[in-house]
């Protein structure tokens, strides 16, 4: 990782966290204890993978910090309702997240359960009440957009055919789709919502980028699962090693470590030759592809 690319990232990640404290309710407010749930879920961790793909690709198109901040705090208010719930007993059933106790630990089922749903609603409240485009026409566009990521034909589907999984033979074209839905959606939307805050794309730049968010989402889903094995909890601030534990068809478990990492390899390749033609606006993109695979957290 280069300075300046940590630099960058940094500043975005402090920049999020006060964006995020501000969208969220104050814990001083009735209903205290689900505000503080929220909270506690948001703030104060996580690598904001989201929200620096939706900076990158605002970079881009010269989209303000202003409209992309907002954006990137819908997203990662969406992908922290999605781990508090994954995290619950009749989902993955965990303790740990983001190095603290789970939600459901801190706080009681009942409330992280809550928490997820106001944050989930947090996020469409954020995306709408904020100019975020030039077109309000391509804002409806972005809701739209980020309610399909999130749902049934995104993130909440791939979740329920990953239940659904659990110690079944799954062939490498079931898990990729598997996990395009549970994991790519959100990370593909991360970088259409910042690039729709911008300067708009023509057709073929937008489908060449709308395919690298695709790969890029496929090679956070591999990088994870191999992290899955190789990394410790401390070092993730999850449990490690659960998908063997739970007898979970993973890129590993399909195809040993060494093909799992070269698969990571080759769609960071693919990745980068979509933004071929974008130059130097597209550096932090790159970046982001490069960080997403070689990341040990
Ligand atoms: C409950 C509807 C619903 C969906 C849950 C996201 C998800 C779907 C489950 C999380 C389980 C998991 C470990 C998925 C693998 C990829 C993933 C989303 C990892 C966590 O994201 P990071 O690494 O986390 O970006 P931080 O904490 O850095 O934000």
């Amino acid at each position: 990782m280069s300075h300046d690319f940590q630099t960058w990232s940094f500043a975005i990640q402090q920049q999020m966290e006060l964006a995020l404290g501000g969208v969220l309710p104050p814990s001083d407010h009735l209903p205290q204890r689900l505000h503080a749930a929220m909270r506690y879920a948001v703030l104060g961790g996580g690598k904001r993978v989201r929200p620096l793909l939706v900076f990158a690709a605002g970079e881009l198109v010269g989209a303000p910090a202003e409209r992309l901040q907002y954006a990137a705090a819908a997203v990662e208010l969406i992908h922290a309702y999605s781990l508090v719930h994954d995290d619950l007993p009749c989902m993955d059933d965990d303790v740990l997240r983001r190095g603290k106790p789970t939600v459901h630990v801190e706080f009681d089922e009942a409330t992280a359960l809550l928490a997820g749903d106001a944050l989930q609603t947090a996020a469409f409240e954020v995306l709408a009440g904020h100019a975020l485009c030039d077109d309000a026409a391509d804002q409806v566009r972005m809701l739209k957009l980020l309610a399909t990521a999130s749902g049934a034909a995104g993130m909440a589907g791939g979740q329920a055919i990953d239940l659904a999984s659990v110690g079944l033979p799954l062939s490498l074209p079931q898990l990729e789709h598997m996990h395009i839905l549970k994991t790519g959606a959100l990370i593909r939307a991360s970088v259409l919502l910042g690039s729709y805050c911008g300067t708009p794309l023509a057709a073929g730049q937008r489908e060449r980028l709308d395919r690298f968010a695709k790969l890029v989402g496929l090679a956070f889903q591999v990088v994870d699962d191999i992290l899955d094995v190789e990394a410790d909890s401390a070092t993730l601030g999850k449990t490690a090693g659960k998908d063997a534990a739970h007898d979970k068809p993973t890129y590993v478990s399909l195809l040993g470590l060494k093909e799992a990492k070269q698969r990571a390899a080759e769609l960071e390749a693919e990745a980068l030759a979509c933004l071929d033609g974008f130059g130097e606006a597209a550096r932090r993109l790159r970046e982001l592809a490069h960080f997403i695979v070689h990341r040990a957290f």
